[in-house]
């Protein structure tokens, strides 16, 4: 493998351990390239470097990424909660990443009746975290056995195998086509970047720049940048509900009497002001994605 062409010898390189295919591969090369970062052809590869960034990447399975950061053979790593805290290693969460969105969740007979944990008193659960799970069962006092499984635990009850699942949900359709209902959630989880807690000084200087870019990317994705028509006899009261990085840019149109209104508005509250802001007198309102946001 040649080495990064734009970089001088010798410059420190951070490794960084992301899935080899599965449901986390898509985005963590997404998110690396909406952060600049070009990779050399990403496909059928173990590991491949970048032309613009001092960066490693190795392709793993999910499962083994914790123990690779730990060991130090990568110095970070992008992995799901989930299997980060099934695994207990130790390694240290520098930041959520927003992507591999889950939850591990218990689930029964569509047709049983559920009041609360004591169901599984003296049951069955197949799953494939028991760790997560012993926990769980622990922290509310529910004696159950454990039955691990790898794969396809959601057909485990339908076959007899067990009473009830503990199993990564997304849509929930996977439960429900297997004749199952949610009735606990034991983990919020999503995909977070993890770094291994020794990292040397020149790692840490480039995790940083690494970390400060995901943060801006992340930042935009949160937000839209907003254009509007104001009468300028609204004004006031238009800008007051528009919060901007600082405060609002207000430019006069050419048409008399009415100004352009700019500001930068959060996903989460985006449809309530958009509502307020045609209330109070707004027209043309444009919204349009921001690609990078620094502060
Ligand atoms: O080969 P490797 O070990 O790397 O991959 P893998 O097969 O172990 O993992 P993969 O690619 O399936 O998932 C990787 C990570 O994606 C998980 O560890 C989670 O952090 C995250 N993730 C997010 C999910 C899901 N959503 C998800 N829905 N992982 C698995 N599922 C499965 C779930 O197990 C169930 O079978 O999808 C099904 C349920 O989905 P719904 O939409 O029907 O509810
Ligand atoms: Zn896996």
């Amino acid at each position: 493998m040649t080495s990064n062409k734009n970089l001088t010898k010798n410059e420190p390189v951070i490794r960084l351990a992301i899935q080899k295919s599965g449901r986390l591969s898509e985005d963590s090369i997404k998110l690396l390239k909406d952060c600049g970062i070009e990779l050399r052809n990403v496909k059928d590869r173990l590991r491949t470097e970048s032309d613009n960034f001092p960066i490693e990447i190795f392709f793993l399975r999910d499962d083994d990424i914790p123990q690779y950061v730990e060991d130090g053979v990568a110095d970070i790593g992008f992995v799901g909660e989930n299997v980060l805290y099934e695994k207990n290693k130790k390694v240290d969460i520098v930041e959520k990443l927003g992507f591999g969105k889950c939850r591990l969740s218990i689930g029964i007979h569509k047709s049983d009746e559920y009041n609360d944990v004591q169901y599984l008193q003296g049951k069955k659960i197949a799953t494939s975290y028991p760790v997560l799970v012993n926990k769980f069962l622990q922290d509310n006092n529910v004696n159950c056995e454990i039955h691990e499984i790898s794969g396809s635990v959601e057909i485990a009850p339908g076959i007899g195998l067990s009473d009830a699942i503990a199993d990564l949900v997304s849509s929930g359709s996977t439960l429900f086509m297997n004749g199952l209902k949610e009735v606990e959630t034991i983990l919020n989880s999503q995909a977070v970047l993890i770094k291994n807690n020794q990292l040397s000084d020149d790692k840490v200087r480039l995790l940083n720049k690494l970390l400060f870019r995901i943060q801006s990317v992340r930042k935009a994705k949160n937000n839209k940048y907003i254009l509007l028509n104001a009468p300028n006899d609204k004004l006031n009261e238009i800008v007051a509900l528009l919060p901007g990085m600082k405060s609002p840019t207000v430019v006069p149109l050419a048409t008399e009497g009415w100004s352009s209104v700019h500001s930068v508005l959060n996903e989460n509250e985006f449809w309530d002001i958009i509502e307020q802001l045609k209330n109070a007198g707004a027209q043309g309102i444009l919204v349009i994605p921001i690609e990078k946001m620094i502060l």
